[in-house]
């Protein structure tokens, strides 16, 4: 694991950047990543819609097995799907997948049926801004509502101009506090909606917002050493500044610095998903430009999996000690409690938790939900998360919130994780 970061640290110094071409990582990196990410995708789990846009943007090979299945899954789960239990935003990235792939949204062939996907988006897109006008938050989130935003703007289909100026507002409101990855992917939206804006206002509304945010991340690039946000904000962010570079201008944007970031080793299909693109110099702006005639063979096909993991099984490790509570002082009848479990070394925050709730079940038990970025933890000691309250289970270590959920974040001997019921 160690090795695959110093290389891709080692490959990012060699970053090539160009005034016009903006900036590209080298190919072994590009295709590295692109390896691992084919690698990711398991048949037996759902099929992520990020993860096809990504190969896409990112010069994947289109006539290969794995993207002939996640396209095929793709349409299938849209039919299914869609218009029963889809977000909003769920609905936007298989739009954006399907254009990626050279296919009509407006009509997805699958299950001998035919959908209109876009129709479906701006319903649902719809109930999303009646939300925000009523009470002042969507029915998702903001970063929900920019997707939907962009996908409707590269599809060419109408309702992307009301949602642009909303999130425009939103952007440029000194009380709202938005996460870089929101920003970042207002900034995409809002990027996609100014080419096709004829009033004046609005192109002027959506001009300052794209200023502030670019700027605002070009600023955070300097202060912090190439870093905005965390490593997993890192790959909008790239995309962001790579497709605002007009509202920046002439402030140059010393990319070689903030790819230097992107040394991490990444483990997530959709960390990975997320700065693809980013890597070969490219953005989700970039769907409507793809060639969709052209055969696309930037890369020779491969059939290689996950880099490989070093066995553990029979090498005894050393036990840490996790120092592990849950508080609720928001809802119901508040509760805190405290534990502390041993688990081998290097096992993950989920195992902890598993750990404490094998111990007592009565107090610590939890539950999840899969989802694109691994398993959620949506309940526990019986209270779930909500989102009509807008309620989640934060996980924090000394007081910060970590930035990696359970099924990642591996906790160290003697640290103390605090689950707390929080408001988002
Ligand atoms: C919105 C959001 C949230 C919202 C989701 C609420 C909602 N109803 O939408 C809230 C505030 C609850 C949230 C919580 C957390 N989040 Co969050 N979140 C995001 C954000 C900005 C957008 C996700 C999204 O809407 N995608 C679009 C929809 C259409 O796709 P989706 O697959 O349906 O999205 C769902 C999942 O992404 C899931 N989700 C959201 N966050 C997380 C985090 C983890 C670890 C998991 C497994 C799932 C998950 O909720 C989404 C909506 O249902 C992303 C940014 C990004 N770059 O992707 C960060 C992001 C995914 N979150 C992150 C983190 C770390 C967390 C927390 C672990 C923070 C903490 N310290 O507690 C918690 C999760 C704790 C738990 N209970 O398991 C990281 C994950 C990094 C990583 N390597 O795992 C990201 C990338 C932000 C970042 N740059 O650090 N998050």
């Amino acid at each position: 694991m160690f090795g695959t970061a110093l290389g891709i640290g080692v490959l990012l110094a060699l970053v090539g950047c160009t005034a016009t071409e903006g900036c590209v990582a080298p190919q072994d990196m590009v295709s590295q990543l692109l390896q691992r990410l084919e690698g990711s995708v398991n048949f037996e789990e759902a099929a992520n819609p990020s993860v096809l846009l990504a190969m896409n943007l990112a010069g994947g090979d289109s006539d290969g097995p794995i993207h002939k299945w996640l396209l095929q899954e793709i349409k299938e789960e849209a039919v299914r799907r869609a218009q029963k239990d889809m977000t909003s935003g769920q609905v936007a990235l298989h739009v954006l997948a399907l254009l990626s792939s050279c296919q009509d949204p407006q009509h997805v062939h699958a299950l001998e049926q035919t959908l209109d996907l876009i129709r479906v988006l701006q319903q649902k897109t719809d109930e999303e801004m009646a939300k925000l006008e009523a009470e002042g938050v969507p029915n998702t989130t903001l970063y929900s509502l920019a997707l939907d935003t962009l996908a409707l703007c590269l599809a060419e289909a109408g309702g992307a101009q009301g949602p642009s100026v909303a999130l425009a507002k939103q952007l440029l409101s000194p009380e709202r506090h938005l996460s870089v990855d929101t920003r970042a992917m207002v900034a995409l939206a809002l990027s996609c909606v100014y080419n096709y804006v004829e009033l004046q206002d609005v192109q002027q509304l959506l001009q300052q917002a794209l200023w502030t945010v670019s700027n605002s991340f070009l600023d955070e690039q300097e202060k912090r050493n190439g870093m905005i946000g965390n490593i997993y904000s890192m790959g909008l962010a790239l995309q962001a500044l790579e497709a605002t570079r007009k509202f920046y201008a002439p402030r140059k944007w010393d990319c070689a610095q903030a790819f230097s970031v992107v040394y991490a080793d990444y483990q997530q299909p959709m960390a990975m998903a997320q700065v693809l693109p980013a890597l070969v110099g490219r953005s989700y702006l970039d769907v409507a430009g793809l060639d969709c005639a052209a055969t696309k063979d930037m890369f020779p096909s491969r059939q290689l999996p996950l880099s490989p993991k070093l066995g553990t099984r029979g090498i005894p490790r050393a036990s840490i000690q996790v120092h592990y509570s849950i508080t609720n002082k928001l809802q119901g009848k508040h509760f805190h409690y405290s534990t502390t479990v041993t688990v081998p070394s290097g096992s993950t925050l989920l195992r902890v938790m598993e750990v404490a709730a094998e111990e007592n079940p009565q107090t610590f038990s939890f539950q999840t939900e899969q989802t694109s970025w691994g398993p959620y933890v949506t309940s526990i000691h019986g209270l779930a998360g909500s989102k009509d309250d807008r309620t989640y289970w934060q996980f924090l270590s000394a007081g910060n919130a970590l930035e990696e959920g359970v099924g990642t974040y591996k906790p160290h001997d003697g640290e103390h994780i605090q689950a707390i019921f929080s408001t988002y």
